[in-house]
C-alpha cells in the first residue's frame, strides 16, 4: 500500500449512551500501540490528542428519553470541523469514543468530499443499523443515530444542518443483527445496501463487500469505514456495552480490513465503541490495532498476484 500519513484525532466522546467507559478509548488504542504499528507498515503518524467538545445550551428535547443532547451537538460540531481541517492532510483516524462521534466525523468527511468534487461513501461496520432519529429512539442513546443525521432524517433539531447528505445507495452496512422496528421500516424505503449476519453467512462476507467497493472504485468515490466494536463477535471483542452474541469472527475481520486496502479507497475511519473499562487484559483494544494495521497493509503472506476480484 502506498505511504500514508494517517492523522490520530482523540474523541473521548461518552454521551451517546448511558454506560461510561468509551471516554478512556483513544488512551487504550495508543496504550495498545496503535501509532507504533502503523510507522512498522512505513507510513507516518501524527497525533492530534484528544478533543473536546464545543459547549452548547438547548432547550429540552419533546423526547424525554433523549440522553445528553447538547453534550452531543457540541461534539458533532466540534468533529465535523476536525475532520474537514484533517481530511486534505492525510487519512484521519477517529479515536473513539462512542459512535455518537460520527454524526460528527461523517458529515465533515461528506463536506470535504463534496467540496473536492468526489462522491461520498459509508461502511458501516456494526451489529446495529445506527439509523434512529432522536425522536424515534426508545432508548434515547444517540450512538443509535449517526446514520440517520447524516443520510438527513427530520428530528435533529439543534444539531449543524447537514450540508453535504450522504445517499443511502452510498451506505453499505455490514454485521447487523439487531434492528429496531423504527430502524427497519426506514431502511425499507431506502437503497441502503444492508448485509447482515444471515447474509454473511449464506454468502460469505467478500462477495457483497466486493460488490460495493467495486461501486466505490467505478465513480473514484472517497469511502469512510465506521468500525464499531460490536461488529465482532463478543467472544473476541468483549470490551463494549452493546455487545451481540452471532457477529463476525477475527478472520472475517480481518478480511473486510484487507479487502478495503486492496481497493485503495478508503480515505477516512472511526474506531468507535471501545471501552476498555469492560476489556479483558487489553484484547480488544489490541484487535482493534491489529484490524487497523490489516486496513493500511499488514499481511501475514503476499503473493503479488492476489485480488479481490
Ligand atoms: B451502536 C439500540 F435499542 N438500537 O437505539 C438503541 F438496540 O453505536 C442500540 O451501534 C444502539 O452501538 C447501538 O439503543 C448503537 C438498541
Ligand atoms: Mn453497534
Ligand atoms: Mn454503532
Ligand atoms: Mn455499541
Amino acid at each position: 500500500m502506498k505511504q500514508t500519513h494517517c492523522i490520530l484525532i482523540g474523541a473521548p466522546v461518552d454521551c451517546g449512551k448511558r454506560r461510561r467507559g468509551c471516554l478512556m478509548g483513544p488512551d487504550a488504542y495508543r496504550t495498545a500501540g496503535l501509532a507504533e504499528a502503523i510507522t512498522a507498515l512505513g507510513h507516518t503518524v501524527e497525533d492530534r490528542g484528544n478533543l473536546t467538545p464545543d459547549s452548547v445550551t438547548v432547550p429540552d428535547h419533546p423526547n424525554p428519553a433523549v440522553y445528553k443532547l447538547a453534550e452531543n451537538i457540541g461534539w458533532t460540531q466540534t468533529l465535523a470541523q476536525a475532520a474537514r481541517d484533517a481530511a486534505p492532510h492525510g487519512l484521519p483516524i477517529f479515536l473513539g469514543g462512542d459512535h455518537a462521534l460520527a454524526l460528527g466525523t461523517v458529515a465533515g468527511m461528506a463536506a470535504h468530499a463534496q467540496t473536492a468534487g468526489r462522491p461520498f461513501f459509508a461502511l458501516w461496520l456494526d451489529a446495529h443499523s445506527d439509523i434512529h432519529t432522536p425522536n424515534t429512539t426508545d432508548s434515547g442513546n444517540l450512538h443509535g443515530t449517526p446514520v440517520g443525521y447524516v443520510i438527513g432524517r427530520d428530528g435533529f433539531d439543534g444539531f449543524p444542518p447537514v450540508t453535504a447528505k450522504v445517499d443511502p445507495a452510498h451506505i453499505c452496512m455490514i454485521g447487523l443483527r439487531s434492528v429496531d422496528g423504527p430502524e427497519h421500516a426506514a431502511l425499507l424505503d431506502m437503497d441502503v445496501d444492508v448485509v447482515d449476519m444471515r447474509r454473511i453467512d449464506e454468502e460469505g462476507i467478500r462477495a457483497p463487500l466486493a460488490a460495493f467497493l467495486d461501486r466505490v472504485a467505478a465513480v473514484d468515490g472517497m469511502l469512510h469505514v465506521s468500525l464499531d466494536v460490536d461488529f465482532l463477535d463478543p467472544s473476541v471483542a468483549p470490551a463494549v456495552g452493546t455487545t451481540v452474541p452471532g457477529g463476525a469472527t477475527v478472520r472475517e475481520g480481518h478480511l473486510v480490513m484487507e479487502m478495503l486496502c486492496d481497493s485503495g479507497s478508503v480515505t477516512s475511519l472511526d474506531l468507535v465503541e471501545l471501552n476498555p473499562f469492560l476489556d479483558d487484559r487489553g484484547k480488544t483494544a489490541s484487535l482493534m490495532v491489529d484490524l487497523t494495521a490489516s486496513l493500511l497493509g499488514r499481511r501475514v503472506f503476499d503473493r503479488p498476484t492476489r485480488s479481490h476480484g
